[in-house]
């Protein structure tokens, strides 16, 4: 009988004890140090409050947080810049430039007497706020109340990334997206501390962003996409728009103006900037490599120059993406003839030049950044291009491309560069990936979105989750920590979180979802 008892008690214990909240290693990107305390686990209370530096950006990282846990919670959650003795036991986002953090660094602390994030910057406030939110329960993800015990782990996270530029391109030429989707994409890249969002503006089949002296570019060439719809562009507010909803979550907008091919939609809108001076037909159409602006022109380095002075004064970030990618029609000294004038427009108007790296033969100039996309790594010409100063964005083909499907069935995508499933996105290194490119050359890793067969929200989502985290991963993390077996555990944790925010993806089936 009182082996009984004690047994009827321990599983009434047990049906009591709450579940033990998420490990503090249960995170992507994997976090640089983590020290887990056992004995430090913290509740977030009803009445918890948020208190920042008196910084309006480390104020503003403490509003983002209480929008991010005040639907599922329905705490008020009130954000404070006074250290008040109500204070104690919340959340604390505290700017501090003596912590020997670096940039994008920060410190969680978790103890029983509440939690602290520490960085530098308001981008390491921010960050430390991403692995937080993934430390609560996956409920914290709901629109609308839930009841749940609001658990964090106890312990300590230091954390910093590997590479200063984590990106994701989405194209917006071949499908044009509305700006709400586009700030969805932002809302998965801040999710997995991604800092650079690649827009791809223009392109043969349409082009999307206003040029004022150049009015015929939208009116004329934004009127098409792939498949004959409707097509569609930014207006510079909406462009905007989209950067400063970037900024808050610290990411840089880089636009691309394509050139000097892929340039059919300004050709059809401005025959003049055509070599042979006459307008094409309009192109929905996949194919690529057709199209040039006339390399001869001196008008064309105006058109090239109006344009990019205009983006650039939309732009606040340093970069000018200026593509160079597939001109199969403008060879040799000609074409690097045009790069090299483009890539002084670019520096005469105070930004930094990224191109594809079909680039790489022109000459150096300014710390210039090379794209590179290709599907081997054995790339002399790009090798030598970084021996005269270039930096490297990595994006193989093969790994990083997320229009590639994950396998024959996948109902959208592309195969050419094979078929990318998510261990094949995150087993490699963007370190070493390029043989002959020292990692110190690498700034680093972005993962390009082709939108040819891509045309809705869902569709974006399905090609980029859950592959993007695999390319944050390898952005952000240690190369210490690559681990795939960690990895995809860590990366299954993260589908009741996006199903509980109405986020779709693909249920890729070498990952254990719960
Ligand atoms: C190659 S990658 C392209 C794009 C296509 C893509 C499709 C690159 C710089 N150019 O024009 O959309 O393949 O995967």
């Amino acid at each position: 009988a009182a082996t009984l008892a004690r047994t009827a008690e321990q599983t009434a214990g047990a049906l009591l004890t709450p579940a033990p909240p998420h490990r503090l290693t249960d995170v992507v990107p994997a976090p640089l140090q983590v020290q887990p305390d056992p004995t430090a686990d913290w509740v977030l209370p009803a009445d918890a409050v948020i208190v920042a530096s008196p910084d309006p950006a480390a104020l503003a990282v403490a509003e983002q947080l209480a929008h991010l846990l005040r639907p599922a919670t329905g705490y008020p959650l009130p954000v404070t810049d006074a250290t008040t003795p109500e204070a104690a036991g919340g959340i604390a986002l505290v700017l501090d430039d003596s912590a020997d953090l670096g940039a994008e660094a920060y410190r969680l602390d978790i103890a029983t007497s509440g939690v602290r994030v520490t960085a530098a910057t308001s981008a390491g406030l921010f960050y430390g706020v991403q692995t937080l939110r993934q430390l609560l329960p996956a409920a914290i993800e709901s629109p609308d109340p839930v009841t749940e015990r609001w658990a964090l782990p106890g312990g300590t996270i230091t954390d910093a990334p590997r590479f200063p530029y984590r990106g994701a391109m989405l194209d917006v030429a071949r499908h044009f997206f509305a700006v709400e989707d586009v700030l969805r994409v932002v809302d998965h890249l801040a999710r997995y501390k991604l800092n650079h969002l690649h827009l791809h503006l223009t392109d043969d089949q349409g082009w999307r962003i206003t040029v004022d002296s150049w009015p015929k570019l939208t009116t004329v060439g934004g009127t098409t996409e792939v498949g004959g719809g409707p097509g569609g562009h930014y207006t510079k507010a909406d462009y905007a728009r989209i950067v400063s909803y970037a900024a808050a979550r610290h990411i840089t907008v880089v636009p691309e103006i394509d050139l000097p091919g892929h340039t059919n939609s300004a050709l059809v809108a401005y025959p003049e900037l055509a070599p042979d001076k006459t307008a094409p037909p309009p192109y929905t159409g996949t194919e690529v490599g057709f199209s040039y602006v006339d390399p001869t022109d001196e008008r064309t380095y105006d058109f090239v120059a109006d344009v990019l002075g205009e983006v650039a004064a939309l732009t606040p970030g340093p970069w000018l993406h200026i593509g160079g990618d597939e001109a199969f029609k403008v060879k040799g000294e000609v074409y690097t003839g045009f790069v090299e004038r483009v890539q002084r427009i670019v520096a005469d108007l105070g930004k930094t030049v990224i191109g594809w790296h079909q680039l790489a033969p022109a000459a150096h100039l300014d710390g210039r950044a090379l794209q590179w996309w290709g599907t081997n790594g054995e790339d002399p010409t790009t090798v030598d291009a970084v021996r005269r100063g270039a930096r490297l964005i990595v994006s193989p083909g093969n790994h990083a491309y997320l229009d590639m499907k994950y396998a024959p069935d996948t109902p959208i995508g592309h195969d050419w560069a094979g078929l990318i499933d998510v261990r094949k996105a995150y087993d490699w290194d963007p370190g070493t990936h390029v043989v002959g490119v020292p990692a110190e050359a690498v700034l680093g890793v972005e993962a390009p979105l082709w939108t040819e067969s891509v045309t809705s929200l869902a569709d974006i989502e399905l090609l980029l989750l859950p592959r993007l985290p695999a390319i944050a991963e390898l952005g952000w993390s240690p190369r210490a920590s690559h681990d795939w077996a960690s990895f995809r555990d860590r990366l299954a944790g993260q589908g009741p979180r996006w199903t509980t925010a109405g986020i779709t993806f693909h249920r890729a089936p070498e990952i254990p979802w719960s």
